[in-house]
């Protein structure tokens, strides 16, 4: 399960500890900011934490990208130095998985926080009508009352001050611009994952389309095929989450699964329930609760030999909990055992044939 750290997180990992079959956690360092350094102390001070807990770090989400080698500026080269330094630091911690994105401005997008459901539970949700209407450098103010208090990833306050500036910044970088600096990045830092066994998995961008005129590229398996062959090494690997790869109706998810075969390192599981083409909602894990058939998912994973980390994704805030949007402890743990009962019948149906 994700855990953001104790100073940022309503879930202990003593709660996370007690969800059977969860034996890890993905964090961070989450009050980094982009482009600094990790230091081994901060690091081996996360990594005592989560182990003192009886739990590992299976991986860690994200080590964010700074904008300006996604725009490819000038300062772009010293910010890649302290990338490769800070992936260094973390091989020396025997830690081999690295999460990170690659969209411009905002991580992913979404118009509510809480849109209630009939059974009164809320999720997050996107309609495109309704980020039409949101001005960009307005988006932080639009949805600040519904984050319970906490900070969202990609959310940051000091990060939406600069709104405004950092469009300015994307205004000549098209979507070729975008793979060119994506491309230099990785062949940049492809040596020391090398060296250190690291599995670098880039998060698809969500939802998997341009918002605000922003170029977006890791949105469909034409895209993750050409990121994969211009720096093809086994370390240059992908995040498939379900749930960002299929706010685009047109991505087959089980099919994207098996032609990624062997380079996907983390899988984010979750579903969404469609209510038209521009509106869709998170919904609980369960297939019958949203659009996707979750068992093919899992399935396409377990036959493609995936070894990597699984977890479950944004959860329903149920049963008056009070967290992150989409990080609450309730939903996710009951995702991580239907993930689990899932995965549990594949194994063992595959055993019989
Ligand atoms: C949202 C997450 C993203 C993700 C980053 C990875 O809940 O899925 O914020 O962690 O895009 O860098």
């Amino acid at each position: 399960m994700r855990w953001y750290g104790s100073k940022f997180d309503t879930v202990t990992l003593k709660q996370i500890r007690q969800v059977a079959g969860v034996t890890g956690v993905i964090t961070t360092l989450y009050d980094m900011p982009a482009g600094e350094k990790w230091t081994r102390e901060a690091i081996q001070q996360m990594k005592s934490e989560v182990n003192a807990s009886g739990l590992h770090i299976s991986g860690i989400e994200s080590v964010n990208v700074h904008e300006d080698i996604k725009t490819g500026s000038r300062s772009r080269d010293k910010y890649i130095e302290n990338y490769i330094e800070t992936l260094e630091n973390l091989g020396k911690e025997d830690i081999h998985l690295v999460c990170y994105n690659f969209m411009p401005v905002f991580d992913w997008t979404r118009s509510e926080l809480a849109r209630m459901r009939d059974d009164g539970s809320t999720v997050l949700a996107y309609n495109q009508a309704d980020i039409d209407k949101i001005v960009p450098e307005e988006m932080f103010a639009s949805i600040a009352d519904d984050m319970n208090g906490t900070v969202m990833p990609g959310w940051e306050p000091e990060r939406m001050a600069k709104v405004k500036e950092l469009f300015e910044e994307y205004k000549d970088i098209d979507e070729e611009k975008l793979f060119g600096n994506l491309k230099y990045f990785l062949k940049a830092i492809m040596p020391v994952c090398n060296k250190y066994d690291i599995k670098m998995a880039i998060h698809p961008d969500d939802p998997a389309w341009s918002v605000f005129g922003l170029p977006r590229i890791i949105i469909n398996k034409k895209n993750i095929l050409r990121m994969m062959n211009m720096v093809n090494d086994v370390h240059n690997g992908v995040t498939f989450c379900s749930g960002s790869y299929g706010t685009n109706r047109e991505n087959d998810l089980p099919d994207m699964i098996r032609s990624l075969k062997g380079r996907i390192h983390f899988a984010h599981v979750r579903n969404l329930r469609f209510n038209s083409d521009s509106d869709f909602e998170e919904a609980a894990h369960l297939s019958s609760d949203g659009s996707f058939d979750m068992y093919e998912i899992m399935k396409a994973l377990y036959d493609t030999g995936f070894s990597g980390p699984i977890r479950p994704d944004h959860g329903r805030m149920i049963w008056d909990e009070s967290a992150m949007p989409g990080y609450g402890l309730y939903d996710r743990a009951l995702g991580a055992s239907y993930l689990n009962g899932l995965w549990e019948a594949i194994k063992k149906n595959n055993k019989t044939i």
